[in-house]
This record gives C-alpha cells, structure tokens and sequence, in this order.
C-alpha cells in the first residue's frame, strides 16, 4: 500500500510538472486547420508542418544551441509538411491549456534560402512580424500579453505581412515566460509555410538576428526579476525591432 501510494503520489507530480508548461499544439492559417507536432511521441509516423520538439519543459538558457525551434527541433523527413499561405493571411497558434500569464508573445518568420525542411534553423536570419509585452498596469501585476492569450483561448492570432516577398519561410512563436525571478523561460515553436503572393518586401539586415544570438542573461529584460520592480510601467521585449513593410 504505501509502495503504491508513492507511486500515485510520483504520477500525480509528473502530471502537474507537464500541465505546468507547454507549446503549441495546433495552427489555424486562414481557413485551414493543421495539427502540430505531438511531443511525448516518437517522430515516426508523426507529419505536420511543425518541426519536432520533444516536451513541454521551457528553454532556460538564452544561447542554448535549439533556440530556433526548440528541443530537437528536427524535421520529420517523409512526414514534413509545410503550409501554403498567401501573404496577408491571418495565422492563429493553439497552446495547450496554457499557464503562464507574466512575459511577452513574440513572432518571427525566417527565409529558408531554399528549402525548410533541409535549413538548419540556428543559422537562419530570423525577423519578427509581432510583439506585445507589458499591455496595462505595472509590474510585477498588470496584464501582459501572456495573460491575453491565456484569455483569448489559449491562442494568438498574427498575420502574414501582405507585402512579403513570396518563398518558403518559417514561422515561429515564441513566448517568454518571466514569472520566475532572474530565470527566464523560452517556449519556442517552429512551423513551415510557402508563402505566396506579388509582394517584393524584405526585411533589411537591422531587423536580423540569429537564433541562439538575439538573447543573453546580461539583457536586463531576459535576466528580470519583476517581484523587485513595483510600479515600473515599461517593460522592452527583448530581440530585434518588429519589421512593418
Ligand atoms: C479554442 O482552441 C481550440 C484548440 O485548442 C480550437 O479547436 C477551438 O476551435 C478554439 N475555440 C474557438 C472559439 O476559437
Ligand atoms: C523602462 O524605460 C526606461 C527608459 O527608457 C529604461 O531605461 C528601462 O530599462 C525600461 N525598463 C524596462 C523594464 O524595460
Ligand atoms: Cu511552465
């Protein structure tokens, strides 16, 4: 009996470390649904236009090496789909019954100079297409844009800048979760998309950054501490500027 209350009590705290965290799970892009990757699983058999990525545990480290597109953010050979999407078009991430509600949503978007699915993701030029950090209030309690996905169903709905040049292109959304003093929490997942239309629009090299490389823990916004901060009422997202074409 206690051998198999301790077991129950293990299965309890192993649910509640994987309900604790979390990614996205699916993809509205215009009228389409698309299922994404299912961690836990093993990649075979597995197709999405999602890379891989492995569990529901957040990135820690602001340089770990699978920053781009998570842990292990490989492609899913045969099952590797992208989406194709004409530029303009309104793209909704899905989380799972998401628990965080302090830090920013960020999107980026990378040319894959060719193909995605044979890109290493760490050595593309990533650009974000939308931020949204601190909405109202101050810290450490006013509403963030965490909280807005959390209240908007679990989702975030961005749209394709409509003058992008057409091509293949990753997607990627990215939360960090900074409810934890001085530790911040990267949730990053990648999709990919064949963007179509007339547009010509590129982001100039100002807008570029590396993923690993945008971020480090001397970025006083990435290494924050918001308990230690009453009333501020700016918080600076940290990464590039938001290319608007
Ligand atoms: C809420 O999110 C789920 C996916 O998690 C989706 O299937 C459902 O359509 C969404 N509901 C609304 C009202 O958008
Ligand atoms: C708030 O803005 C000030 C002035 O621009 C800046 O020095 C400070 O770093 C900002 N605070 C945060 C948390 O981003
Ligand atoms: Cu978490």
């Amino acid at each position: 009996m206690m051998i198999l209350s301790a077991a129950f009590v293990a299965l309890a705290s192993a649910i509640t470390a994987v309900s604790a965290h979390g990614g996205v799970l699916s993809y509205k892009i215009g009228n389409t649904n698309y299922n994404g990757f299912v961690p836990y699983n093993t990649p075979t058999g597995q197709s999405s236009i999602q890379r891989e990525w492995d569990s529901y545990n957040p990135i820690t480290d602001p340089t770990n090496a699978q920053l781009s597109c998570n842990i292990d953010g490989a492609n899913l050979g045969t099952g590797q789909l992208s989406a194709t999407v004409a530029a303009g078009t309104s793209v909704t991430a899905y989380w799972n019954q998401w628990p965080h509600t302090i830090g920013p949503v960020m999107v980026y978007m990378a040319n894959c100079e060719g193909s995605c699915t044979s890109a290493n993701t760490a050595s593309l030029n990533w650009f974000k297409i939308e931020q949204s950090g601190l909405i109202s209030g101050d810290l450490p309690t006013g509403t963030w844009a965490m909280g807005q996905l959390v209240a908007n169903n679990n989702s975030w709905t961005t749209s394709i800048p409509s003058q992008l040049a057409p091509g293949n292109y990753f997607i990627r959304h990215e939360l960090l979760a900074i409810h934890t003093a001085n530790q911040p929490q990267f949730y990053p997942e990648c999709a990919q998309l064949i963007v179509t239309g007339s547009g010509t629009a590129t982001p100039g090299s100002s807008y570029l950054v590396k993923l690993p490389g945008a971020y480090s823990m001397s970025d006083p916004n990435v290494d924050i501490d918001i308990y230690d901060m009453q009333g501020v009422t700016n918080y600076t997202i940290p990464g590039p500027a938001v290319w608007t074409p």
